[in-house]
């Protein structure tokens, strides 16, 4: 019988085993480099056992922080041709070789979470990190807002590759002229899971009109076909703007214009909520086209600090009918797709943070239950990427440093 200690042996196995030395790789092969909000789960899983080692992996990722502030969603320390696109593809110019795009900005809601487990030496770190957390909020402040809400540039953004939210502004794109280039992807996992050509096309040809425009924020806001106001970057930078005031006002920071800015993403995220829907959605900028989607991002809303009663139906809801909660799409949509990445399967990771959201806003029964679920999964089926929310099967890539950290963090 495998026993929660057993599992924690395991899940502090896979991060040492993905553990590079002051970063960590999502998963061998598949994604052999520093991924950003990856590496913030990764800190909160180390914070377990290893706190010193949980700094190091907040400090390594803000070591790649472009000198406006923007921190990427990708590292790539040390070149690997296993994973494309590489740093060649990206053309960027920061001090280590990086994507240009970012994450959804959680890094600094987990070092909160961190330095609560770590006050006394902890502060020397927070104290070091913290002007560069808020130069990423304030970059992410002056580039992305649309009506307050925080919009997505890339689908890799927001970390939901393949989510149907992007499916309208996708098929709107020509990628005609994207030329030649080999996925690798489709060689680590099988490609039946993985986003499609049609997806990957237009994923590279948005990284060239980056790389053409020197990844220049005012250009790309003019020039790029793809601007959507999401819930993922508008619920986590809500909240790590709540994150950010209070670690500062107890480190004795200037946190001017924080209070400023958590009212103006309260009243963004107040935009991303689609009557007709019922639900958070996305919303395309430039068509002012709602995607029509109920995904795990929809239910961040309590990260973001911001309580709702009919997102608590459908959670409630969810958590009773789904086998395996909270899926990434959802399953009554013609959209759904048990297996492919971000169209219907469960994340760990994203459930984790829906449940520290309900946590923080006191939802502890629901809270609880998501965690016991999201428990009996990995339990179940292992510390894969992600898993089918029907059968609770594991796929993509194994020994996942975000799934592990999950059980260690919160769900073992
Ligand atoms: C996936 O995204 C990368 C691109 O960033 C990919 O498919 O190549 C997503 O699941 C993303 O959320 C995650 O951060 C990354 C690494 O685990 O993989």
């Amino acid at each position: 019988m495998t026993t929660t200690h057993s599992l924690g042996q395991a899940a502090r196995q896979i991060l040492i085993q993905n553990d590079k030395g002051c970063y960590t790789i999502p998963t061998k092969g598949l994604y052999p480099y520093q991924w950003n909000w990856d590496s913030a789960i990764a800190a909160l899983g180390f914070a377990e056992f290893d706190i010193t080692r949980a700094w190091i992996e907040l400090e390594t990722l803000f070591s790649g922080q472009w000198s406006d502030g923007m921190v990427p969603h990708i590292l790539f320390h040390q070149p690997d041709p296993g994973y494309f696109p590489g740093p060649d593809v990206w053309g960027c110019d920061g001090p280590i070789p990086s994507s240009g795009i970012i994450q959804p900005p959680i890094a600094a809601s987990m070092a909160r979470r961190v330095w609560e487990k770590d006050t006394g030496a902890g502060a020397t770190h927070l104290t070091a990190l913290y002007p560069k957390m808020l130069a990423w909020h304030r970059w992410i402040m002056q580039w992305r807002l649309d009506r307050g809400a925080v919009c997505t540039t890339h689908p890799w953004e927001t970390g939901r590759d393949n989510a149907p939210d992007w499916d309208k502004t996708m098929a709107r794109m020509d990628a005609s002229d994207v030329g030649e280039y080999t996925r690798r992807d489709t060689t680590h996992v099988n490609s039946d899971d993985r986003p499609t050509n049609f997806d990957y096309d237009r994923y590279i040809k948005l990284v060239q009109l980056g790389r053409n425009l020197h990844w220049d924020q005012a250009a790309l806001r003019e020039q790029s076909p793809f601007r959507v106001a999401d819930p993922t970057m508008t619920f986590t930078t809500l909240g790590a703007a709540r994150d950010l005031l209070a670690m500062g006002t107890e480190l004795g920071f200037d946190t001017t214009g924080l209070t400023e800015d958590i009212k103006t993403l309260e009243a963004g995220a107040a935009t991303l909520w689609n009557t007709d829907l019922g639900a958070f959605d996305s919303r395309d900028v430039l068509s002012g086209e709602w995607a029509g989607c109920v995904s795990s991002a929809s239910y961040l809303c309590w990260l973001g600090g911001i309580d709702s009663d009919q997102m608590m139906d459908r959670l409630r809801n969810t958590l009773e009918t789904v086998p395996y909660p909270v899926p990434s799409n959802d399953p009554d949509s013609d959209t759904f797709d048990a297996r492919r990445y971000w169209r219907g399967p469960t994340w760990a990771v994203v459930n984790m943070l829906i449940g520290l959201g309900l946590e923080q806003q006191g939802h502890h029964a629901e809270a609880t239950e998501l965690a016991r679920k999201t428990g009996a999964l990995i339990s179940e089926h292992g510390f894969a990427e992600y898993f089918d929310p029907l059968s609770g099967s594991p796929a993509g890539g194994k020994s996942f440093t975000w799934t592990a950290a999950v059980w260690l963090a919160w769900a073992g």
